[in-house]
């Protein structure tokens, strides 16, 4: 009887919540924790490439180098995860795992983070480009080149690697205004006209959809009561090499206690990870409040401060309650249990 093992997931990502609930259904075994099924379910994603934006060949920085950001969380033993920014390595989530399992540390970054799975027997060095992300930086390049990340600077070229320099205006020299010129082979030069300065923010907003901002973040319970959360991403669409987003943060894209419940988020993770909001959904459901009313509450400190922002978040408790909310676009989050035939789609309107 009853609703468990119980698989919940972020967009209508059904065939990595199969993957999860095959494995966290099966029956008797080892295998059969709610840690390897948030694995499952999210390598499933990074193999499907999920809407581009998980796994290889999903979008591209800046440069048009694809990096994966992955958390894994066992909310039994509060053990984390986690790799950010790693390079020519496929597999995010089992990366994130051999951190948990086989080391004392909780996150690792870039380049280094490579080697640590690689000398750990995930295939690399791989390239993680694919037509698709390498076609979707060139048009970006060719048609907008629009460097989405940066403010209070004026890109003088475009599509960084850039140097950051002062350029001379009427005024002293120290308060010049700090510029990004390109370091090598202008493509779009001239596009950015002085005194632009919102500009880079203002299209920001423009390029957070549901198509090229997305990550998996998956939360399981399994037939014993264990509670895992996990992600994977890479990250947002024409990022500043380097960044790191919510992803690979604990607390901020998921989190998980077995006395408690679990969260997932996904959205614009610069602004999101400043909130914790899923190490907030657990505790308000710690201190008592509905899965409902902690997602909503989550969500609303961070509009409060940034009214155009977006985002979502899904909580789910131990009884295995589950709701959603979201902020400046409509989510959708996936649920397997033992009571449904297969993996229903649930739509949240902000
Ligand atoms: C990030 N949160 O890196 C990720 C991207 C994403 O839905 O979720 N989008 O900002």
């Amino acid at each position: 009887g009853g609703i468990f093992p119980v698989v919940v997931s972020t967009w209508p990502f059904r065939e990595a919540v199969r993957a999860a609930w095959e494995v966290v259904s099966a029956s008797g075994g080892a295998g059969c924790s709610a840690v390897d099924a948030v694995v499952a379910g999210c390598s499933a994603c990074e193999v499907l490439r999920c809407d581009g934006t998980v796994g290889p060949g999903g979008s591209p920085d800046e440069n048009g180098e694809t990096t994966l950001d992955a958390l894994i969380m066992d909310g039994t033993t509060m053990e984390i995860g986690a790799v950010a920014a790693m390079r020519y390595v496929k597999d995010g989530i089992r990366a994130a795992k051999l951190v948990m399992d086989h080391t004392e540390h909780t996150l690792l970054v870039g380049e280094k983070a490579t080697s640590f799975a690689i000398s750990m027997g995930l295939v690399g060095p791989a390239d993680l480009s694919s037509p698709e992300s390498i076609g979707k930086w060139t048009i970006w390049r060719q048609n907008h080149c629009q460097p989405n990340f940066w403010k209070n600077v004026v890109p003088a070229g475009s599509c960084g690697p850039y140097n950051a320099i002062d350029v001379p205006s009427g005024e002293s020299k120290a308060s010049a205004k700090r510029v990004l010129e390109r370091t090598q082979g202008d493509i779009c030069q001239g596009l950015f006209e002085p005194n632009n300065l919102l500009e880079p923010m203002n299209s920001r907003l423009k390029i957070v959809n549901r198509h090229n901002h997305d990550t998996i973040s998956m939360a399981v319970i399994d037939k014993m009561g264990r509670i895992a959360a996990g992600t994977s991403t890479n990250g947002a669409t024409f990022k500043i090499p380097g960044r790191v987003g919510d992803g690979p943060i604990p607390g901020s894209s998921a989190y998980a206690d077995d006395e408690v419940g679990a969260c997932g988020a996904t959205g614009d993770g610069d602004i999101m990870m400043r909130f914790l909001p899923c190490y907030q959904v657990v505790e308000s459901m710690r201190r008592g409040m509905e899965p409902r009313d902690a997602a909503m509450d989550a969500i609303l400190r961070i509009a409060r401060k940034y009214p155009d922002f977006v985002g979502a978040v899904f909580a789910i408790n131990k009884k295995g309650v589950h709701a959603g909310a979201c902020h400046g676009w409509t989510f959708q989050y996936s649920v397997r249990n033992s009571s449904m035939q297969d993996v229903e789609v649930i739509t949240v309107s902000p």
